[in-house]
């Protein structure tokens, strides 16, 4: 096995069993074997992240497993961050994101917004637990070219639909494109609810809200 493949399976290993300090050991020492942020992220954090997500589906893992989970992740981010390069292709609007009523889930947002901010885009962190209300306010002020919303939980997927009711009910739905993700979410189910795109991860985001772009 290469060092760099060591490494990032050394990595995802000590996310999955939540050892704080050997993460942070771990993520220096692939900085300097010269990683790719977004490999980190993707591979050792993100794959990391589902396999305690099936630990806490197996009852293996409670509650404080998922908080520090959601902590290292965040750390992780914020080293990460100031080293992930604009990619060069100059694609730039605005964008607002939020994540839907009842959901408090944010680290994939955040990777999200900082992959598309690298990118180029010009964006509003709206929160976590954003009501339609919310949502409708923030495309009536901030004209954003496309609305981003993200939803973790099953039973907060309708969230999405309903947003998309109120902006058709107030006659906003053809003024923003409207893309949808997060970990429940399938390509289907934003067709069915009238979304103009669906990305599964940061990297799809990126390329999902040129393509966008390119439509308005
Ligand atoms: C960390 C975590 C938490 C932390 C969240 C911390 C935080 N600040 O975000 C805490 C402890 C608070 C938490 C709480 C709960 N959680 Co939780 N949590 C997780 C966990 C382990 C990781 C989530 C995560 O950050 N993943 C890593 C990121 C990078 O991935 P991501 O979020 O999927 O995002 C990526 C893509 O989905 C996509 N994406 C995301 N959003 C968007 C938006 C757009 C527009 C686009 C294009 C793409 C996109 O791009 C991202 C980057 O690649 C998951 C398991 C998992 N593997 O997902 C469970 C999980 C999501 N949680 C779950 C549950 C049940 C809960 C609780 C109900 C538990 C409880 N009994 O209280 C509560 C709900 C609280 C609430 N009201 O929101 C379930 C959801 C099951 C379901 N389908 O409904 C999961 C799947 C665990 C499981 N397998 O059972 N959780």
């Amino acid at each position: 096995m290469e060092n760099s493949e060591k490494t990032i399976t050394n990595l995802r290993e000590a996310f999955v069993n939540i050892d704080y300090n050997r993460v942070n050991e771990l993520l220096k020492k692939a900085l300097e074997e010269n990683i790719p942020p977004r490999e980190i992220i993707e591979k050792a954090i993100r794959q990391g992240a589902d396999e305690v997500g099936k630990k806490y589906e197996a009852c293996e893992y409670f509650l404080p497993e998922l908080v520090m989970s959601g902590d290292m992740m965040k750390e992780a981010i914020e080293l990460l961050k100031p080293m992930m390069q604009a990619d060069g292709i100059s694609s730039s609007g605005k964008i607002v994101f939020g994540t839907v009523k009842g959901d408090l889930h944010d680290v994939g947002k955040n990777i999200v917004i900082s992959m598309l901010s690298v990118a180029g885009f010009d964006i509003t962190d709206a929160g976590v637990d954003i009501s339609s209300e919310k949502f409708l306010s923030e495309v009536r002020e901030k004209k954003p070219d496309i609305l981003c919303m993200s939803s973790l939980l099953t039973h907060t997927m309708p969230e999405l639909n309903l947003v998309i009711e109120e902006l058709k009910k107030a006659g906003l739905r053809d003024k923003v494109k409207i893309m949808v993700g997060g970990r429940p979410v399938t390509e289907e189910y934003a067709t069915q609810i009238g979304a103009d795109s669906f990305g599964k991860d940061a990297y799809e985001a990126v390329e999902k809200a040129k393509q966008l772009m390119k439509k308005r």
